[in-house]
């Protein structure tokens, strides 16, 4: 049986500084919490940037470089950068990160849906900045555009930059799209699928539209043609990950996806959660993959091909 990935997404573009005091989001946070989800266990991180002084999510690729340069000094934890950005950036915005970093690994949102994050907004009582709100609010009113035009850029884009994408499926028609970017030749298998439930706007969390996601990718992919993990927003993340390890599927966790640890208990790290989500798979006898046992079942270029492998090994 193959090693459980553990991948700890911790910070993204969905919550904002005001929802939990633990919330990372300058680049020294995100670097600490990074460094500490990977030696919980996580082998993958996946990481935004955001705007130092606000905490509003940035495509500045000065703070990506920071931050995965600084968590290259410090760990050999896979880094994942995203191409969702924050949800209102242009395609070139985007992408630019994967270009200029060439990272092992990136997302590739694999198709457009309502991305609604508005309830939250009702959450914050007094916002430490003024953008929390709006931005929140405005998701009432917004498409994630993820047409097939900017899924053969991005998909070009990485492959480019030698970059593994890591597939973001919100909802099951999305595996038909990458199915189409298969048949195009745009990527080639084997593929990565991050299965992404319970976005108001997208699949719901259930152990039914997990195995639905699964078995559509086994008709539509090809069991042998890709690698799957599942990720869950909101209360059922660390459920959902107890049953994707036990069908076989890798597993993320973070501050990303859920600000909690427990019902109404704020986790005060994403390595908090990562430490919870090894436990369950030590005690159901999965072993945990390390980053470079992620390498080899992900097939990803290694952590001296990206690009900011030598400025990295100089900060050491
Ligand atoms: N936070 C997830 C729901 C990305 O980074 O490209 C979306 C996500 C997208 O992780
Ligand atoms: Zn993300």
């Amino acid at each position: 049986m193959a090693k459980l990935i553990v991948t700890a997404a911790v910070t993204g573009a969905i919550h904002t500084p005001s929802l939990s005091p633990y919330f990372p989001w300058t680049p020294d946070q995100i670097v600490e919490d990074a460094v500490a989800a990977h030696a919980a266990g996580a082998a993958v991180v996946h990481v935004h940037a955001r705007d130092p002084q606000t905490g509003r999510p940035s495509s500045d690729f000065n703070i990506f470089r920071e931050i995965v340069t600084k968590i290259s000094a410090r760990c050999d934890a896979v880094i994942c950068v995203t191409t969702g950005g924050s949800l209102f950036m242009s395609m070139e915005e985007r992408v630019r990160p994967i270009s200029v970093l060439q990272p092992e690994l990136a997302s590739l949102n694999s198709g457009s849906i309502n991305f609604a994050i508005y309830p939250l907004a009702a959450k914050i009582k007094e916002p430490r900045f003024d953008w929390e709100i709006p931005y929140l609010q405005s998701t009432e009113d917004l498409i994630f555009s993820n047409t097939f035009k900017t899924l053969k850029y991005y998909a070009k884009a990485m492959k480019e930059a030698g970059t593994k994408p890591e597939l973001e499926v919100y909802d099951v028609g999305m595996i038909n799209n990458i199915r189409h970017l298969l048949d195009l030749g745009v990527m080639q298998p084997p593929i990565y699928m991050q299965f992404v439930l319970g976005i108001l706007g997208g699949i719901p969390a259930t152990t039914q539209n997990l195995v639905f996601l699964y078995e559509t990718a086994v008709r539509a992919i090809g069991e042998k043609n890709f690698v799957w993990s599942a990720c869950a927003a909101g209360k059922t993340q660390l459920p959902l990950m107890a049953v994707t390890m036990t069908m076989g599927g890798n597993t993320r966790v973070g501050l990303e996806d859920s600000l909690y640890v427990g019902p109404g208990q704020l986790a005060k790290s994403s390595a908090e959660q990562v430490t919870r989500v090894v436990n369950i798979a030590n005690q159901l006898s999965f072993e945990v993959a390390t980053s470079d046992e992620a390498r080899a079942i992900l097939g990803l270029k290694g952590k001296s091909h990206t690009g900011w492998a030598e400025t990295a090994a100089g900060a050491r």
